[in-house]
C-alpha cells in the first residue's frame, strides 16, 4: 500500500515546480535544493548558481505541501516518510502530506559549509542581543538528536524537537574545549551569516580561572590558584580567546564571564580557605580578561552574580556593589555591558507565593526578578558602576523545583525549561538585556556517585536526582523531566 502511494506521488512531484519558487516570476528557475551556495543576496531573495545559471534558493514555508496540491500533516513530529527536495512528507489517512515546520519556531535550515572570511568590524550598539539571530550550537543539537533515540514516546520527542531550536551558551570550560569549541563555532556563526544575511550572535561562557568553584567541588577546574597555573590562565586561555575573537571581528559575541567566581569573593572568603587561597588569582584574572576582551566593539561581556538565593540578602548585595565596581573599575580601559544571573540554577523569575519572613531566611529578593529589578540594578547603581544591564540564565527555571532550601543546586528534581531564549522580553524592564540559556538542559550539574574525586555534598541531597553523572555529562532523565515541566509548554 505504502509503495503504491509513493510512486503516485513521485510522478506527481516530479512535474511540479517547487512551491517556495519566488524567482520564477523574474525569470530565473528556482535552484534544486533551499541549501545552495548562497552566491549573490538582493531584495529579492538569496541567489546561487546551478549549471552556469543563476537560480533563486527556494525558501522554505510552513505549510508548503498545500501549493503543491497535498494537504499539511497534523503534527510537525509526522513520521518522515519520504524526503525530497520540497520537504519531508508523511502519510495520513492514507494520503501524503507535508510536515510543516512549527510556527514561531522554524527548523534552522542547514547552513552550507561555505568559505568564509570575517568583514568589516562589527560594533554593538546598545542591547547585544536585539536585531540579531542567536546561534545554534551544533554539539547541542547532537546532543539533543542522541537523546531523542532513546526515546520511545512521541509526544515527548516532539517537545525534544523543539529544542533544537533555541540557541543556547558554548561553555569554554577547558583549555582543550576552548579549542576545540571557539573557532568551529565562530565560524560557523559566520557562514549562517553569510548565508542569512543577517548578524549572528554567539554567546560563550569563559570558565577557568585558577582554583575555579572555590566554594564547590562538583566543577572544579582543570587549573590550580598558584602562580604558574595563573600565567597559563593568561597565556593559554585569554589570550588565545582574544586572538580568535580579533580575528571574527564582523559578527556579534557575548561572553559570560566565569559564573559563581565573583559571587564566591563576596560570601565565602570567611568561611572556605579555597576561595581565599583563589580571590588574588580571580582578581588578577578579571582585570585581565577585561583589559583585553572589553576593548573588543563586538564584544560584550557580562559578569556573574550568582542568583536570588545568593547574594539577594541585604548585607551582601552591598558588599556586591564594592567588589563589582572595583573589579570593573580594575579592568579600564576594557568595558562590562553588564551581569548574569541564575546561571546553571533553578531560581524561578517570579514566584509569587515567596516573600521576605522565615520561609526566604528574611532575603527580599525571593525571586530572580525582584532580585534584578528592586535591588541589584539600584545597588549597582549607587556603588557607581556605569553600565547595569542583565541576562537572567531560563533555560531550567520553568517550575520550581522540590529543593527545601532555595539555596539548594545540584540535579534538582522538578526541574522544567524556563522562558525562551529572547532579548528584552520584560516590559518596564529595559535594563534586562536578555531572556538566555546559559546552562543547557540535560548536562549534569554534578555526580552522585560519592566516591568521585569531584563529588559534592548537594548532589547527594533529597531533593537531588539520583543517579547523576559527573558535571557536563549528558543526564537523560534531568532532560526528560525539564521538556514535561517546561514552562511555557514546549
Ligand atoms: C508521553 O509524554 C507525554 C508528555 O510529553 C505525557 O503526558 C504522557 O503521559 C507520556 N506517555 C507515556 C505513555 O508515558
Ligand atoms: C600549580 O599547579 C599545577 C597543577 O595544575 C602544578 O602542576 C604546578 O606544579 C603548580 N605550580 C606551583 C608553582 O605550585
Ligand atoms: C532517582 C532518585 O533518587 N530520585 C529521588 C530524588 O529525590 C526525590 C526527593 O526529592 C525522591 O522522591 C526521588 O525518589
Amino acid at each position: 500500500m505504502k509503495s503504491t502511494i509513493a510512486l503516485t506521488a513521485v510522478a506527481a512531484l516530479a512535474a511540479k515546480a517547487s512551491a517556495a519558487c519566488w524567482s520564477e516570476s523574474l525569470g530565473y528557475p528556482c535552484c534544486s535544493s533551499p541549501n545552495a551556495n548562497v552566491e549573490y543576496t538582493d531584495a529579492d531573495g538569496k541567489w546561487g548558481v546551478e549549471n552556469g545559471n543563476w537560480c533563486g534558493i527556494p525558501v522554505p514555508e510552513a505549510c508548503w505541501s498545500e501549493k503543491l496540491g497535498y494537504p499539511c500533516c497534523s503534527s510537525s513530529s509526522a513520521k518522515v516518510e519520504y524526503t525530497d527536495a520540497d520537504g519531508k512528507w508523511g502519510v495520513e489517512n492514507g494520503n501524503w502530506c507535508g510536515i510543516q515546520t512549527t510556527p514561531g519556531t522554524p527548523s534552522p535550515v542547514p547552513t552550507p559549509d561555505i568559505e568564509v572570511k570575517p568583514g568589516e568590524q562589527y560594533t554593538h550598539s546598545g542591547n547585544p542581543f536585539s536585531g540579531v539571530e542567536f546561534f545554534l550550537n551544533p554539539y547541542y543539537v547532537a546532543e539533543v538528536d542522541a537523546a531523542i533515540e532513546q526515546m520511545t514516546n512521541s509526544s515527548l520527542k516532539a517537545k525534544a524537537e523543539k529544542m533544537k531550536t533555541y540557541s543556547n551558551a558554548i561553555w569554554l570550560d577547558t583549555i582543550k574545549n576552548m579549542h576545540q569549541w571557539l573557532e568551529t563555532n565562530l565560524k560557523g556563526a559566520l557562514q549562517q551569516q553569510e548565508f542569512t544575511g543577517s548578524k549572528v550572535l554567539t554567546v560563550f561562557v569563559v570558565y577557568d580561572l585558577p582554583g575555579r568553584d572555590c566554594h564547590a567541588l562538583a566543577s572544579n577546574g582543570e587549573l590550580l590558584a598558584n602562580d604558574s597555573d595563573a600565567q597559563r590562565y593568561k597565556t593559554e586561555y585569554i589570550d588565545v580567546i582574544e586572538e580568535k575573537l580579533k580575528y571574527y571581528k564582523s559578527q556579534p559575541v557575548v561572553l559570560i564571564v566565569e559564573p559563581d567566581s565573583l559571587a564566591n569573593l563576596v560570601t565565602n572568603l570567611d568561611s572556605t580557605p579555597a576561595c581565599r587561597d583563589s580571590e588574588k588569582y580571580y582578581l588578577d584574572g578579571h582585570a585581565y580578561l577585561i583589559q583585553k576582551l572589553g576593548v573588543l566593539p563586538h564584544v560584550a561581556m557580562y559578569l556573574d552574580i550568582g542568583h536570588a538565593f545568593w547574594l539577594g540578602w541585604d548585607d551582601n548585595r552591598e558588599k556586591a556593589g564594592k567588589v563589582y565596581s572595583k573589579v570593573i573599575s580594575s579592568g579600564k580601559p576594557g568595558k562590562v555591558r553588564g551581569f548574569t544571573d541564575n546561571v546553571a540554577n533553578y531560581t524561578p523569575w517570579e514566584d509569587p507565593t515567596l516573600s521576605r519572613g522565615p520561609e526566604t531566611e528574611w532575603n527580599p529578593c525571593p525571586d530572580e526578578k525582584r532580585y534584578l529589578q528592586e535591588l541589584m540594578h539600584k545597588d549597582f547603581k549607587a556603588a557607581g558602576i556605569e553600565s547595569v544591564y542583565f541576562v537572567c540564565d531560563t533555560s531550567r527555571n520553568g517550575h520550581k523545583v522540590d529543593r527545601k532550601h532555595p539555596g539548594e543546586w545540584c540535579n534538582q528534581t522538578g526541574v522544567g525549561v524556563g522562558a525562551r531564549p529572547q532579548a528584552s522580553p520584560v516590559s518596564g524592564m529595559d535594563y534586562l538585556d536578555a531572556f538566555y540559556w546559559i546552562k543547557p538542559l540535560g548536562e549534569s550539574d554534578g555526580t552522585s556517585d560519592t566516591s568521585a574525586a569531584r563529588y559534592d555534598g548537594y548532589c547527594g541531597h533529597d531533593t537531588a536526582m539520583k543517579p547523576a553523572p559527573e558535571a557536563g555529562q549528558w543526564f537523560q532523565k534531568h532532560f526528560e523531566q525539564g521538556l514535561e515541566n517546561a514552562n511555557p509548554p514546549l
